[in-house]
């Protein structure tokens, strides 16, 4: 068979849009959050490639209110990895474009991409405008999470997830218009509300979100007022 065909088997029964994004181009990592190459985000999250190492950078956006409540999604059910799962407000990974791959390689230039990439999937998955995103509030980088995590078969994540934190400053508020192919629900909630939605069985979460959620996340969630002592944690946590 072709590869042609055999990259058919792989998508079968899957949306047209989605297998589409599956060509943007992911930045290849070694261990400490060096970028070394380009590959597909197809390539990046076939699990035969991860366990021969194959590393990609990502990020894990997680907006809060003036109130402090926390934007979580479920993810479409056109979503090729993690279908129908419960996760934090956004997800992604920044492409190999200049203004997103952290040219000068410093954690600061990083992060700046990231921040760049995170502005263009918050309008791309929740319909939130860039120009009320670099408006409205601010972006705080809290830490590196490298962890690995298998999704239906063949698929998986294997990433350096840059955790970053978005308040809405007062006085303003933030459009939110779902894309259906990406978000099937959206969700406002408080700390104690999010732990009562890990008691409902019916209720499935994304992996990286549960790690966050067992280690980082609610300590973070109690200091949202002041994150000075807790953000720019240079440090990469394998998890
Ligand atoms: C990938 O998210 C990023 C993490 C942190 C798992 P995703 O599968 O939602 O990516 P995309 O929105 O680009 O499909
Ligand atoms: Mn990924």
């Amino acid at each position: 068979e072709s590869n042609g065909s055999n990259q058919d088997d792989l998508f079968s029964g899957h949306d047209e849009e989605q297998i589409r994004l599956m060509n943007e181009n992911c930045i290849v990592l070694d261990w400490n959050d060096n970028a070394i190459g380009a590959g597909t985000k197809k390539l990046c999250h076939i699990m035969e490639n991860i366990n021969k190492g194959l590393l990609h950078r990502a990020f894990s956006v997680f907006l809060f209110n003036q109130e402090g409540k926390l934007l979580l999604q479920q993810r479409a059910t056109e979503k090729i990895t993690f279908p129908d799962l419960w996760t934090n407000t956004c997800c992604s990974h920044p492409l190999c474009v200049d203004d997103e791959i952290g040219l000068k390689g410093t954690l600061d230039d990083k992060i700046n991409g990231v921040i760049t990439a995170a502005t263009r999937k918050l309008e791309h998955e929740l319909g939130i405008p860039q120009n009320e995103t670099t408006q409205f509030g601010k972006f705080h980088f809290l830490n590196r999470i490298h962890y690995m995590a298998p999704s239906n078969d063949p698929w998986g994540e294997h990433e350096i997830d840059y955790i970053l934190f978005y308040k809405i400053s007062d006085q303003n508020s933030l459009t939110v218009a779902p894309s259906p192919n990406e978000v099937r629900d959206i969700k406002w909630v408080t700390a104690a509300e999010l732990k009562a939605m890990f008691n409902d069985t019916s209720l499935k979460f994304t992996p990286w979100f549960k790690l966050i959620c067992e280690s980082y996340l609610f300590q973070w969630w109690d200091k949202l007022n002041d994150l000075s002592e807790v953000e720019n944690d240079k440090k990469i946590h394998r998890m």
